[in-house]
C-alpha cells in the first residue's frame, strides 16, 4: 500500500460530469436528504411508466429493502426503445469476435428487432412474466440479445458462467428451477472450442423440468439433439415478429438472479430486481466512467459474471452508449490483442480485472508500445484488490500517464459500483479504490462491533440501504439475513476488511472470510473441499489461498487420503479432475498438499490459520499454536512442504 504517488486530476477531465465540488454536494445531499437525491436522479436516468409512492424503504435487520415502490418500468424499454428517436443508427453493441478478423456492429434498432424476435420466441415456448431463464452462453450478442429478451416480458435471467461444468450448471438450473435453457452449440475462447451444448445436455440429464434449449449455431459443429426440447436458435426466432409489446414490471419485480459463492454451502442465487438495479447501473456507468455522448466503451468481463451485466449490458445501453463485447480472451493470438482492439474500434474507456493487467504486464511493454490507444481516455479496474506495482505500469504503459484509473470496488451483492474514484473529482492513489459512490455510506467496525473513526483498519460494512442492493437469496431469505445481516446488526456486511487512511480514502485488503479469488472469480474454500473430498480414496481435505503472481490468489488444497491409499500421481490428476468436473476449470488447486493430517483444535475445528501460513510459506509467523490436539501434525506439513 504504497502512498508515494498521488495523481491529481488531470486538465482533460477538468470539465467532467462530476467536479470535487459537485461530488461533495452530491454525495451530502444523497446522504442527507436522499428522498430528493435518488427521486431526481431516477427522473434523469430512467423513463417510468407510473411513477412511485415512496423512494426507499428498507430493514437491515429482516434483510429487506424496497426502492420506487408503487412505480412500474421496463427495462428493455430502458436499454433500448426510449433511445431510438435519436440513436436507432448508433451502435449499441460493437462485437469483436475470438477471430481478429470478426466484428460486428449491432445498431438500437436492430437490438430492438432482436430482443423482440426472441422475446417472442421465448413467449411462443410458453416463458411468463416471473420464470426463470438460464443463459448458459459464450460471449455473442446473443447473450445480450436474450438478457434483454427476457427483461422485455417480465422474465428472470439466470446467466451461468460458460466455463462452469455440467454439474455446476445443473446445481444453478434446479435451484431456481430454470425450465428454459439458451446456449450455444459451441463456445470460441483463444482458439479453443468450449463444447456448450454437450455440457448442457450433460446437465438436462438431471432437470426434468426444463421444457425448451434454444441452441445458437456459433461454430456449426455436430450436437446431440432432444426432440421437442431442442431448438436452433437462428430458425425459431427469425420466424419470429420483430414487434414485442414490452412487459410493465414493478420497480421491486426480479430482473436477475446471478450465483456468486460464499463461505460456505453451494453457491447462493443472489436476486435483484428492477428499478433500483438499473438506476445504480446507470448512474455509475456515466458518473465513474464520466462517459460522453458516442464513445466506445468496452468492459472485458464476461456476462457470466456481474460485471458483466453491469457494464456490458445494462449500464451502458440504459445510458445510450456503445458498448463493446469482446469473445477471446486478452492473450489471444498475442499480447497485442486488446491494445489492437482499442485502436481498431477506438475505445475510450477500458475497463478489465488486475490478473488480466499482471498477465500482460509480464509480457513487457512492446505488444503495448507497438500499438497507439491514442483513442484512450479512461481505464478502469475490477474484482481484486491492485497491486500498486501493477497500477503504475497500467497507467503508465497502456495509459501513457495520460488516462485517471478508476479502481471500483463492489460484489455481485451490491450490483453496481460502491467505492471508486470519480475522475474529475479526486486525485488517485495507486491500489486505493478512494471513495463512496452517491448514497453509499461505509463504516469499519471492529471485531466487536464498534465503528472505528478517522483512519485505521477493519470490517468493511454498509449503514443503509443502496438501489441496486441485493433483495434476497432466491429460495433462502433466511441466508440472506445471516450471511449479510447478522454478524454486525443494522449494517450491510461485506465480507471485505477495508483501511481508511488520514485523507479519508478506503483501501480494500481483501476477504476476510473463507472466499477466495482466483482470477477475480470468487470460491468457496468449501465448494473446492467438497469436490475434493467426493474421491472415495480421499478422507479429508482444507483448501486455503495463497498470494500468485498472475492470478492475484491460487488455490492450495491440503489433502488426506484414506488409509492405504497410494500418494501417485494416478491420484494427484484425478482430483484436479474432480475439481474441474464439479466446479470448472477455476477451480483447478494450484498445489495439492499430501497431508497425513490436518492441524485442528482440540474440539476438532480444522485451524485454517495455520494452513494459510503454511501455503503462503510464512512459516516463522504461524502464531499462537498452543491449541493444536497434536502440534507435530504441523511440524509434518512444514517439513512436506512442496516447493513452490
Ligand atoms: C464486482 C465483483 C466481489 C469481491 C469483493 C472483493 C473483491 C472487487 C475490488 C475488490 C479490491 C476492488 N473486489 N472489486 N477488491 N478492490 N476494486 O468483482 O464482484 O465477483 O462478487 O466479487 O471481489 O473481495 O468482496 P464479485
Amino acid at each position: 500500500m504504497s502512498e508515494h504517488h498521488v495523481y491529481p486530476v488531470p486538465e482533460s477531465f477538468k470539465d467532467a460530469h462530476i467536479t470535487p465540488e459537485r461530488y461533495e454536494q452530491m454525495y451530502r445531499q444523497s446522504i442527507d436528504e436522499p428522498e430528493i437525491f435518488f427521486g431526481n436522479l431516477a427522473q434523469e436516468f430512467l423513463s417510468w411508466d407510473t411513477s412511485w409512492n415512496t423512494v426507499c424503504r428498507y430493514d437491515f435487520p429482516k434483510g429487506e429493502a424496497e426502492w420506487f415502490s408503487g412505480a412500474s418500468l421496463n427495462i428493455s424499454v430502458n436499454c433500448i426503445d426510449r433511445h431510438l428517436p435519436e440513436r436507432a443508427n448508433q451502435t449499441a453493441l460493437l462485437w469483436e469476435g475470438d477471430d481478429p478478423s470478426e466484428s460486428q456492429h449491432i445498431t438500437y434498432a436492430e437490438l430492438k428487432d432482436e430482443v423482440s424476435q426472441l422475446a417472442n420466441a421465448l413467449i411462443a415456448r410458453g416463458v411468463t412474466k416471473g420464470d426463470r431463464v438460464c443463459i448458459y452462453m459464450p460471449m455473442i450478442p446473443q447473450a445480450a440479445y436474450a438478457m434483454l429478451a427476457c427483461a422485455r416480458i417480465g422474465a428472470v435471467h439466470s446467466v451461468v458462467f460458460g466455463g462452469f461444468s455440467p454439474e455446476a450448471l445443473k446445481d444453478r438450473i434446479l435451484d431456481s428451477d430454470c425450465q428454459t435453457v439458451i446456449t450455444a452449440d459451441e463456445g470460441l475462447r483463444g482458439g479453443k472450442r468450449v463444447p456448450l451444448k454437450a455440457n448442457v445436455d450433460k446437465a438436462l440429464a438431471a432437470c426434468p423440468n426444463v421444457h425448451t434449449c434454444l441452441v445458437v449455431k456459433r461454430t456449426g459443429s455436430d450436437v446431440d439433439w432432444s426432440e421437442g426440447r431442442d431448438v436452433w436458435y437462428e430458425e425459431f426466432v427469425a420466424s419470429q415478429s420483430i414487434d414485442c409489446a414490452p412487459v410493465s414490471v414493478a420497480a421491486e419485480d426480479p430482473l436477475f438472479i446471478l450465483y456468486t459463492s460464499g463461505s460456505t454451502g453451494k453457491p447462493k442465487g443472489v436476486l435483484h430486481t428492477s428499478a433500483g438495479y438499473l438506476l445504480q447501473a446507470a448512474a455509475t456507468f456515466k458518473y465513474v466512467f464520466d462517459y460522453r455522448d458516442g464513445e466506445v466503451f468496452w468492459c472485458t468481463a464476461d456476462v457470466g459474471w456481474v460485471t458483466g451485466h453491469s457494464y456490458i449490458v445494462y449500464g451502458p445501453l440504459a445510458n445510450g452508449a456503445t458498448s463493446l463485447m469482446f469473445e477471446g480472451v486478452p492473450t489471444y493470438p498475442d499480447a497485442s490483442r486488446c491494445w489492437e482492439v482499442i485502436d481498431k474500434h477506438k475505445v475510450s474507456i477500458f475497463y478489465t480485472a488486475p490478473t488480466a493487467i499482471r498477465a500482460l504486464h509480464v509480457q513487457g511493454d512492446e505488444p503495448v508500445k507497438r500499438t497507439s490507444r491514442a483513442s484512450l481516455r479512461l481505464l478502469g479496474t475490477v474484482g481484486e484488490p491492485i497491486n500498486p506495482e501493477a497500477w503504475e505500469w497500467y497507467y503508465k504503459v497502456v495509459g501513457d500517464s495520460r488516462c485517471p484509473i478508476v479502481d471500483t470496488w463492489w460484489q455481485t451483492e451490491t450490483g453496481a459500483h460502491m467505492i471508486t474514484p470519480l475522475p474529475g473529482a479526486h486525485a488517485l492513489k495507486p491500489g486505493s479504490a478512494s471513495f463512496p459512490f452517491f448514497g453509499v455510506e461505509l463504516a469499519l467496525l471492529n471485531e466487536d462491533g464498534s465503528e472505528i473513526e478517522g483512519e485505521g483498519a477493519g470490517y468493511l460494512v454498509v449503514k443503509r440501504s443502496w438501489p441496486s442492493q441485493i433483495r434476497s437469496v432466491y429460495g433462502d431469505h433466511q441466508r440472506l439475513i445471516d450471511t449479510y445481516f447478522s454478524t454486525y446488526k443494522g449494517y450491510y456486511f461485506t465480507g471485505d476488511g477495508a483501511m481508511r487512511d488520514a485523507d479519508g480514502y478506503y483501501w480494500i485488503t481483501g476477504r476476510v472470510d473463507d472466499v477466495l479469488n482466483v482470477s477475480g472469480h470468487r470460491m468457496g474454500t468449501a465448494e473446492v473441499e467438497s469436490a475434493l473430498v467426493l474421491h472415495e480414496g480421499i478422507a479429508e481435505a482444507a483448501v486455503v489461498g495463497f498470494p500468485h503472481d498472475i492470478k492475484g490468489q491460487g488455490i492450495y488444497a491440503y489433502v488426506t487420503p484414506m488409509a492405504g491409499v497410494e500418494k501417485s500421481d494416478a491420484l494427484f490428476k484425478e482430483l484436479i479432475d474432480l475439481c474441474v468436473a464439479e466446479i470448472g476449470p477455476i477451480a483447478k488447486p494450484d498445489i495439492i498438499q499430501w497431508a497425513p493430517a490436518l492441524p485442528k483444535t482440540r474440539s476438532g475445528k480444522i485451524m485454517r490459520r495455520i494452513l494459510r501460513k503454511i501455503a503462503e510459506n510464512e512459516l516463522d509467523s504461524l502464531g499462537d499454536t498452543s491449541t493444536l490436539a497434536d502440534p507435530s501434525v504441523v511440524e509434518n506439513l512444514i517439513q512436506e512442504r512442496p516447493q513452490t
